[in-house]
């Protein structure tokens, strides 16, 4: 598939998901296309992980329901510190929560509760053995979140505090007296949601703050901010023994996935799944793991004993085609894991050099 022997760069250009080309250009711009998955038992263990390894990885993966510790408030829980580091160091955060459900139970457990996963993971993933219909009720609760965003920001801009000339279409706001609640009672006086950009975020919304309590600038250098999409994985194969995921199924996935490109952005999956001639879905792989440093490589590695599999990033990335390797316990249990997070980047990397070429 052309896929496979086109540069990140390029596929950036062609994604349908615009999270999906923000991340095609982070992975050229770092050189990496490594994801840590951070399973460590403590939010501070979380944290200060992801702190020392952002400069390697381009999608830091959590589980935050095996993080002891998980701060749930929205303005300056464990999800905001986890954002001002991924914006800090340029990487995408990925709630590995595995979704499966009917659509509107999903939907909540996407939106609200206590962990409200949207707010503060850029992408997060689904099996839809319950059917497909629920990446529908995903997608939506997504596209409903960016636009109410949108609409809280412009409403906390306009409220009170007339700034001329910030709406893209010239909209003159209106702050002189009259009713300032819309019609579904919301407080703000302009209720035109779309012609908002996020440019017009408020600098003291901790979970848009571009700077840190030191006053450290957050963005990474080279890059904008993310885009406000969501995005969604599909796991389309699972790495361990005696999966029951068919071929069947996966490949309901890929043709889940062609249906809703504006938010599927890829798969999970164990190898490229690209068939299509405009496919250009990003794979994200675990069940990756290198030998001890100077041991040789032959593409596989012992298993952990109970059922996870694992395979070099050479094997993954140049012989099966797939775009990210996700990393845990390889980087995790390792004595210094910024280092050996380093060489998991350079060996992937490499790896896909070796498919270019
Ligand atoms: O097929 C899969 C899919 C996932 S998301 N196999 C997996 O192992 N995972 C996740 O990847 C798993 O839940 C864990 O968080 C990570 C692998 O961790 P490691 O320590 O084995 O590298």
């Amino acid at each position: 598939h052309p896929t496979l022997l086109q540069p990140y760069s390029e596929r950036a250009k062609t994604a349908t998901h615009p999270l999906s080309r923000y991340l095609f250009r982070l992975m050229d711009l770092k050189a990496s296309n490594l994801c840590l998955s951070a399973d460590v038992t403590t939010a501070r263990e979380l944290l200060a992980l992801a702190d020392r390894v952002g400069p390697s990885i381009v999608v830091l993966k959590t589980h935050y329901d095996l993080i002891s510790g998980w701060d749930y408030n929205p303005q300056t829980g464990t999800g905001v510190k986890l954002a001002a580091l991924a914006r800090k160091h340029g990487f995408l955060i990925f709630e590995d929560r595995k979704f499966v459900d009917i659509g509107k139970t999903v939907q909540m457990q996407y939106t609200a509760g206590t962990a409200r996963i949207i707010e503060w993971a850029h992408i997060t993933n689904a099996n839809i053995d319950a059917g497909k219909d629920m990446v529908r009720a995903m997608a939506e609760a997504a596209a409903n979140w960016k636009a109410r965003i949108h609409y809280e920001v412009k409403t906390s801009v306009s409220v009170g505090t007339p700034v001329a000339g910030q709406f893209e279409d010239g909209e003159e706001q209106n702050n002189g007296g009259g009713d300032d609640r819309d019609s579904d009672g919301r407080k703000g006086s302009i209720v035109s949601i779309t012609t908002v950009t996020q440019s017009f975020e408020p600098a003291d919304s901790p979970r848009l703050a571009k700077t840190n309590e030191h006053g450290d600038e957050l963005v990474f250098p080279g890059i904008e901010e993310p885009p406000m999409d969501r995005g969604l994985l599909l796991l389309a194969q699972m790495s361990s023994k005696g999966c029951l995921m068919t071929k069947d199924y996966t490949q309901a996935c890929v043709e889940a996935a062609r249906e809703h490109k504006d938010f599927v952005m890829g798969y999970v999956a164990q190898e490229a799944l690209n068939t299509a001639p405009d496919d250009n879905f990003i794979h994200m792989t675990p069940g990756c793991k290198l030998p001890p440093p100077g041991e040789e490589e032959n593409g596989h590695v012992e298993g952990d004993g109970l059922g996870q599999q694992y395979n070099t990033p050479a094997k993954l990335i140049t012989l099966l085609g797939t775009d990210i390797v996700i990393v845990g316990r390889g980087i995790i249990q390792s004595a210094d894991p910024p280092t050996e997070a380093e060489r998991y980047r350079r060996k992937a990397w490499k790896a896909y050099l070796a498919r270019l070429s």
